[in-house]
């Protein structure tokens, strides 16, 4: 089947439509990272600079750190932002855009998400490293997506749904993340565990301020949830459709956050340019 012009969507070059990029210019390792300075920040690190783009929100640089080749791409706030990104890096490698059509095979991509987040454990210290071990999404997107979820990961959403007790119209799923990075990003001042995927940072996120929040008391509930081992450690915006569509369309996908706000504790970094810097070292020399 070819796809048409208005579903695969490229512009005049011939690159995908948003991202602005052709395969040539992607590694299969690739960073995510929702701020677009922190591109520059990673590719800082890189032995050479081999592509540079920028196309709306989507910065991209690839290179080579201690000689293997990788990608760092800003992907902007939210798991709709994700929608795209993962879509359009799927079809890079996945479909031939000349011919419109699947490639034979399949390339899977190494896609590790390096993020800020807001931690929800009063025990963990602000400028921490948290690995998202699953991430509960309470956005939408991957409703959208004939997905089949574990067992597992609909009794995590189910279980957590249950005990926060979320609106009607919010339906919580769960995603695992790719058990192969993880256990390269584990270690022992990384902690482990739930993420959750909010739809906003304000009152998605129990932020109150002149609109005030529907739901009440959601992050002190998030805080005491526990299912077998499993805590829920951190609230960020992208990785339930990261690790939901890139899982699905057989990619391996991680997220490791610098815990920037502790909620508990209402605390919020002065500054975290050094520490986000170290994260990003921490990632690149184990992937
Ligand atoms: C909100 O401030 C943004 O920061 C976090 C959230 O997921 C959201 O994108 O991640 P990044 O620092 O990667 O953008
Ligand atoms: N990113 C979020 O989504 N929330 C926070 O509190 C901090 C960073």
């Amino acid at each position: 089947m070819k796809y048409p012009a208005s579903e695969l969507v490229l512009d005049s070059k011939g690159m995908v439509y948003h991202l602005g990029i052709s395969p040539k210019d992607i590694a299969t390792t690739i960073l995510l990272v929702g701020d677009q300075d922190r591109v520059a920040a990673i590719s800082s690190f890189f032995d050479d600079i081999t592509h540079q783009s920028k196309h709306r929100e989507f910065v991209c640089h690839t290179g080579t750190y201690k000689g293997k080749r990788v990608t760092a791409l800003s992907t902007g706030i939210g798991t709709d932002n994700i929608d795209i990104v993962i879509n359009e890096l799927d079809a890079l490698v996945n479909i031939d855009l000349e011919n419109r059509e699947n490639r034979p095979g399949l390339t899977s991509l190494n896609l590790i998400r390096i993020g800020t987040c807001g931690i929800l454990q009063a025990d963990i210290d602000v400028h921490s490293y948290i690995l998202s071990s699953h991430a509960i999404g309470i956005d939408n997107v991957a409703h959208f997506y004939p997905i089949a979820f574990s067992p597992e990961e609909r009794s995590i959403a189910s279980a957590l749904d249950s005990f926060v007790g979320f609106p009607d119209e919010i339906t919580p799923y769960c995603s695992a993340g790719s058990d192969i990075l993880a256990k390269k990003l584990k270690g022992k001042n990384v902690h482990t565990g739930i993420t959750v995927t909010s739809s906003g940072f304000y009152a998605p996120q129990g932020r109150s301020l002149r609109l005030g929040t529907r739901t009440s008391n959601v992050n002190e509930k998030l805080e005491q949830f526990a299912f077998n081992h499993h805590r829920v450690v951190n609230f960020e915006m992208e990785s339930s459709a990261l690790f939901a569509l890139g899982k699905a369309m057989g990619h391996e996908c991680i997220t490791i956050c610098l815990g920037i706000a502790n909620r508990p504790r209402m605390e919020f970094s002065k500054g975290y340019e050094k520490e986000m810097n170290g994260l990003i070292e921490y990632v690149l020399d184990r992937i």
